[in-house]
Order: C-alpha cells, then sequence, then structure tokens
C-alpha cells in the first residue's frame, strides 16, 4: 500500500518490474526487455518514438509519433494487452474538423493523451504557420475531431492536467521558436471551454543544474497525488555535440499548479543505454506518459529514446515523492504564482 495516495485513472494490470538491486541515484529503473518498440515497427514507418499510452477497456490504447518513411511524424493508433507488445493502424489517425470534413494537419508530433472526464483529448505539436500546438477529441478512438489551436506560433510540449482545477481545464507549455530552440520555460494557460486559453502563469524556469540548464518541457500528465502534482518533465543542456535530453522531476501545488512545492536538483533518468544514447538523435529521453496504480503506488514512465525508439522505466510513488523532496531546490521563479 502506497502511502502518497494516487488520485485518478490507475490500473493494476500496468507493466511492472520488481527494482533491480544496486540502484545508486533515483529511484527509477528501466524495462530489462527496452526498448519496447523497436525501429521499422510497422509498414510505412521507420521509427516510432515519443508516445503516449493509457489504460483503456481492460487492456491499453495509444497516441504514437510515427516517422514515416518519407521522414514526415504523423500520429498513429496503437493498442495492446500488455502495454508492452503494440499493433499500430496502418493508417494516420483520421483528424476531422468539427463538421466531419477531413481535417489532417501537415505534420504531427510528440503526442500526449488525456482523459477528462468522459472524453479523451490528444494534443501535439503540428504546423500553424510555424510549430504550435494541435489538439483534438475522441470519446471512441473511432472519430477524432479537431479543435482550436489552444496558442499561437511557436509553442511545444503541451500537456493537458487529468481534471480540471478551480473549474477550468488546465495546460502545460513551452513557448518556443521555429528551430531547435535554444531556450525554454514550462507555463500554465487555463481554458473554461478548452477554445479560450488565458491567465498565463509561469511554472518553472530553465534549471540551475548543468542537465537542464538550457531548457525544459513538460513531459507525461501531471499525476494528481496527495503531495501536490507529480510532474515528470524533461531537461535539456547543450553540449559541443549537441543536445542532451534527461528526465526530470517537480511537484506542482494541487490548487495552484503555476507553485512548484519541490522541484528535483538531480536528473531522475539520462540517457546511458544504447537505445537512449544512439540513434536518429542520440542522448534523448523524452517522457510523455506515465501510468499508475494508486494501490501500489506503481508508477509506469513511457519515454522516447534517441528519437528512435520508445523505452519503459519504473517508479513508485512513495519512493519518488521521497526522492524529489529530499533533492528538491526550488527558485524564487519557481515558487511564485508566475504573474508579473
Ligand atoms: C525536440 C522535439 C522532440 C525531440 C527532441 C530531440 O525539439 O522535436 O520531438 O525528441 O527535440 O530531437
Amino acid at each position: 500500500m502506497s502511502k502518497v495516495k494516487i488520485y485518478g485513472i490507475s490500473a493494476s494490470n500496468i507493466p511492472w518490474q520488481e527494482r533491480p538491486e544496486g540502484i545508486k541515484n533515483a529511484p527509477v529503473w528501466r524495462y530489462s526487455e527496452n526498448p519496447v518498440i523497436g525501429r521499422n515497427p510497422a509498414k510505412g514507418i521507420a521509427r516510432i518514438f515519443n508516445s503516449a499510452v493509457m489504460p483503456y477497456e481492460g487492456a491499453f490504447i495509444g497516441v504514437f509519433r510515427g516517422e514515416q518513411v518519407n521522414g514526415i511524424p504523423y500520429i498513429y493508433l496503437g493498442r495492446s494487452k500488455d502495454a508492452i507488445h503494440w499493433e499500430f493502424d496502418e493508417e494516420k489517425i483520421p483528424f476531422k474538423d468539427e463538421s466531419g470534413n477531413d481535417f489532417m494537419p501537415k505534420y504531427a508530433y510528440d503526442p500526449r493523451l488525456v482523459k477528462i472526464e468522459d472524453t479523451y483529448y490528444i494534443i501535439w505539436c503540428q504546423d500553424f504557420y510555424g510549430a504550435a500546438i494541435g489538439m483534438a477529441k475522441t470519446t471512441d478512438f473511432k472519430t477524432f475531431t479537431r479543435i482550436e489551436n489552444p496558442f499561437l506560433p511557436f509553442n511545444r510540449n503541451a500537456v493537458l492536467f487529468p481534471r480540471k482545477v478551480n473549474g477550468n481545464f488546465m495546460m502545460l507549455s513551452r513557448p518556443s521558436d521555429s528551430g531547435h530552440t535554444p531556450f525554454g520555460d514550462i507555463f500554465l494557460s487555463e481554458s473554461p471551454d478548452m477554445v479560450y486559453w488565458g491567465k498565463h502563469r509561469h511554472v518553472m524556469g530553465k534549471g540551475e543544474e548543468w542537465w537542464e540548464n538550457l531548457k525544459i518541457g513538460g513531459g507525461a500528465a501531471p499525476i494528481e497525488t496527495s503531495e501536490g502534482w507529480l510532474l515528470f518533465y524533461h531537461g535539456v543542456t547543450g553540449t559541443c555535440n549537441g543536445y542532451v535530453y534527461s528526465i526530470g522531476g517537480a511537484i506542482l501545488d494541487i490548487d495552484n499548479p503555476s507553485v512548484v512545492k519541490y522541484r528535483c536538483e538531480n536528473f531522475l533518468l539520462t540517457p546511458e543505454e544504447w537505445y537512449e544514447e544512439r540513434g536518429f538523435v542520440p542522448n534523448v529521453t523524452f517522457p510523455c506518459a506515465t501510468m499508475q496504480d494508486a494501490e501500489t503506488g506503481r508508477i509506469a514512465i513511457y519515454y522516447g529514446a534517441a528519437d528512435t525508439y520508445v523505452g519503459l522505466a519504473f517508479t513508485q510513488a512513495d519512493e519518488i515523492v521521497d526522492y524529489i523532496k529530499t533533492h528538491s531546490v526550488v527558485s524564487a521563479s519557481d515558487t511564485e504564482i508566475g504573474k508579473r
């Protein structure tokens, strides 16, 4: 029984492996059979990475960033009985506009999947006269209706909260540039209706610590816990050989999520394995989803590896919350409400 309580969607059949002996740093360990999705996973798709999954009807469903063999990314639906072996639809997700007409983005990448009340939302990055956030909703994973783009370009890494807070939908995002964005902080926006977004607040900036000293971005949808919103995000540093993407952790205030209560000064996971260090873009670990089990506190983290593979890692709510709190360093810009 986990001491830290987890609220929201929970499933006891998520993948799990016990913590191996000998972990010296953060209590996060990789699935021994990683990567769970390898190269050329489906016809016409060269690589799947940076993808989001969730429990669905006793099994699992996911939205996957599929890099087509022409190099253009799109989002594909996948299903699995065990959340490890996946089958992908051959066709891209057929997005429609609100009148039911085809409405496909020019490209789409880094999808997140979040259930709020009875609706599943997919949030991704796409062209809107520049890189920006696209959104769609579905209730049955058959019909996918695009909704208004929430923000102006340039913006990436949008992550919805799994419930309304103070009566409004909440979304994290990371304003960016049109290229590889050598800067970036996480902001929070809210909306009464998923159309109009405002009350923008700064949540947290790139870190003091070297592993996240270039930019940060939201990762998995925040997990509601008795300690606050547990957020797995990515932090980036620039080296003479390019960017390195690690996974970080923070806990946001439950009623005012622009306020950071705890922020771990250490990365939770950083590229170390061959599938993280070697691929289309080396040295990338990029979380897009977690699944959790409230009873045991088990958390499964899904992350893109080297823009080529999907990796799976595990942690446990009590341990990760304790680690983040024990190693927390917050700055004034983290703990303030984020309004100037
Ligand atoms: C970011 C995004 C991610 C990608 C990362 C590393 O800007 O485009 O999709 O994983 O770069 O290439």
